[in-house]
């Protein structure tokens, strides 16, 4: 309905291994929205426990590792797993352990958001596994999805904080060994639109909105992470799926302006059309006497 049509007759299934956000707008909660959105099967191991709601984090336990490796375990010896999402993982050992499991079935179509710390500025992944990200799971990425913060995170450098920045960060992104590397534009102020920044190793694309006029939003990462999880398993080169992965995150911030919940960042609304869908729908109910 939202990207281009899906007719290849099986329902492809996508793995989200992300951290819980019980208030609903980021983490798994917001990639199993996204997936059911945009028509795969949604598979989720939980790699962190948070508490939060949309103000802030209060607290979080990541998992340990070797139960994240049992539950990954469990899906990939069960289901064909078309594409992978992964998001905040908390520590080394989980991390270690994630690229571990993908190695192991031979994981395609992954996608990693290199989560480090939450937008209210709790830390999603300590300083090793920052380092053990780099080492073991950029390499396994078909891209990573980085905004400005988390690109100077793993660089070790200062956030790029203009267009000509992004793209020596992406550079240097791409040397450590994912497939493409696409850096999120929504915190990089450089003009009236919105640039997310693809780099393939030789060329670059830029991929543009006009800038949104909601400026504090939660789970809009995670939301397009997913979702280009999602369009890799429907079959797209990872440019198309980067592409309609923004498109229709821009749908979802719209429909956002209908939530009301919570009084801190803004959700976003992954599902909001299915409620229009309603209209056509064969369902009828009658009252049984
Ligand atoms: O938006 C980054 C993010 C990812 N995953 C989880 C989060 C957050 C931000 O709060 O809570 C679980």
């Amino acid at each position: 309905v939202i990207g281009p049509r899906m007719d290849h007759g099986r329902v492809p299934n996508v793995l989200s291994v992300a951290g819980s956000d019980p208030s609903g707008g980021a983490g798994l909660q917001a990639d199993l929205k996204t997936f059911a959105a945009l028509e795969v099967f949604g598979c989720a191991a939980v790699s962190l426990l948070t508490a939060q709601n949309t103000h802030g984090v209060r607290a979080t336990l990541p998992t340990p590792a070797d139960f994240v490796t049992e539950q990954l375990r469990s899906v990939f010896d069960d289901v064909p797993i078309d594409a992978v999402k992964i998001g905040a993982l908390g520590n080394a050992d989980v991390v270690g352990a994630v690229a571990d499991a993908l190695t192991e079935f031979g994981a395609r179509n992954v996608v990693v958001d290199p989560v480090v710390c939450s937008t209210s500025g709790r830390a999603l992944l300590d300083a090793d596994g920052i380092t053990a990200l780099c080492d073991r799971l950029l390499p396994l990425a078909a891209v990573i999805t980085p905004n400005a913060a988390e690109a100077g995170a793993l660089l070790r450098a200062a956030a790029p904080a203009t267009r000509d920045e992004a793209r020596d960060a992406a550079r240097a992104l791409y040397a450590l060994g994912p497939a493409h590397v696409l850096i999120t534009g929504g915190h990089i102020d450089d003009g009236d639109d919105c640039v997310d920044l693809l780099f393939d190793g030789r060329d670059f694309i830029e991929l543009l909105v006009p800038r949104s006029a909601v400026t504090l939003l939660h789970g809009a990462g995670c939301t397009l992470s997913s979702a280009i999880a999602a369009f890799l398993a429907h079959g797209l080169s990872t440019a198309e799926a980067c592409r309609e992965a923004q498109r229709y995150v821009v749908i979802a911030i719209e429909r956002s302006a209908a939530l009301s919940a919570g009084g801190g960042a803004r959700p976003l609304h992954q599902l909001g059309e299915l409620w229009e869908h309603r209209a056509s729908s064969t369902a009828t109910s009658r009252v049984l006497a």
